[in-house]
Formats: C-alpha cells, structure tokens, sequence
C-alpha cells in the first residue's frame, strides 16, 4: 500500500527567488498538508549525506556545491498516495521535459537548479524526512 507522507526541499534557486511562498501554495492548493517544516542551510558534506546515491553521477560534486549555497526550506507533507502525487505535482527533473502546470515548469530554472526536490519511494520518504526533523519537530 502506497504510504501517506513525502518529504521535499524547496532548493537554493527558488528560495533565493523569492519563491518558497508561491511553491508552498501550490503545494497545499494540491491537497499536501505540511506536517514539519524549516528554513535552514545544508554544509557541502550534509548535502553530500543526503545525496550519497548519487555519488558515482558526475554531477554529484556540482550538485553539493548548488545544494549548499544558500538557504533551502526542507519539509514532510502529508496526502493520500504522497509520494507519487508529489512527483507528479513536481514534474520531470529536467524542467525542459516538465509538464505545464508544474512547479518544476514554472519555477526551475535548469537541470540542476531544478526548485524543489521530492522523495522517490516511501522508504527514501521516511530517511530524509528523519534527516531533518526529529519526533518533536513534526506533527504526529
Ligand atoms: P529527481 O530530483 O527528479 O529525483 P535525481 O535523478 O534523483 O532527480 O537527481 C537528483 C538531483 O540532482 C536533481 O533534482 C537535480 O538537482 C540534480 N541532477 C540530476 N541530473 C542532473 C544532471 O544531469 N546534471 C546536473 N544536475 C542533475
């Protein structure tokens, strides 16, 4: 059965635009409910933890780099089918093939820089929202 909560990031790019309210709106006009939330800033070897599965791409050292430049807003969302749901509300990685309507579309800005970041798999769900957030830092 498909789990109920996701985990996303609102990235370096969209934040320092001035878009983390226009994001969050459209998240909760989706349905998502936001169950823990933060503003805070990833060093280049939190970011390098956090996208360890990518530690053989070769975008990999470029990637920690842009994820640790500056203030990102890291949240657990709340909905039937999250995950699932949250990929599609987000749309492809490259916002070149992203669907219209979708925040990847409407906000990222390249490949990389691509707005938010949503989890993959339940499992994936589950281990970066514990990344960020302890048991007193989200609704339950
Ligand atoms: P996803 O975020 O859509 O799940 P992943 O393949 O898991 O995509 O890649 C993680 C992140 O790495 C992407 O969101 C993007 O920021 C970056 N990335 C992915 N592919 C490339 C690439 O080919 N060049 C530069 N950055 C990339």
């Amino acid at each position: 059965m498909a789990g109920n909560r996701t985990f996303t990031m609102i990235k370096p790019d969209a934040f320092a635009a001035g878009n983390s309210g226009a994001i969050l709106k459209m998240i909760e006009e989706a349905g998502f409910k936001i169950v823990a939330i933060k503003a805070t800033q990833l060093t280049p070897e939190l970011a390098g933890k956090f996208y360890a599965v990518h530690k053989e791409r070769p975008f990999y050292a470029d990637l920690c780099k842009y994820m640790s430049s500056g203030p990102i807003i890291a949240a657990i969302l709340e909905k039937d089918n999250a995950v699932e749901d949250f990929r599609t509300l987000i749309g492809a990685t490259n916002p070149a093939n992203a669907a219209e309507g979708t925040i990847r579309k409407i906000f990222a800005t390249s490949i990389e820089a691509n707005a938010v970041h949503g989890s993959d798999s339940d499992e994936n769900a589950e281990i970066e929202g514990n990344f960020y957030f302890n048991q007193f830092d989200r609704v339950r």
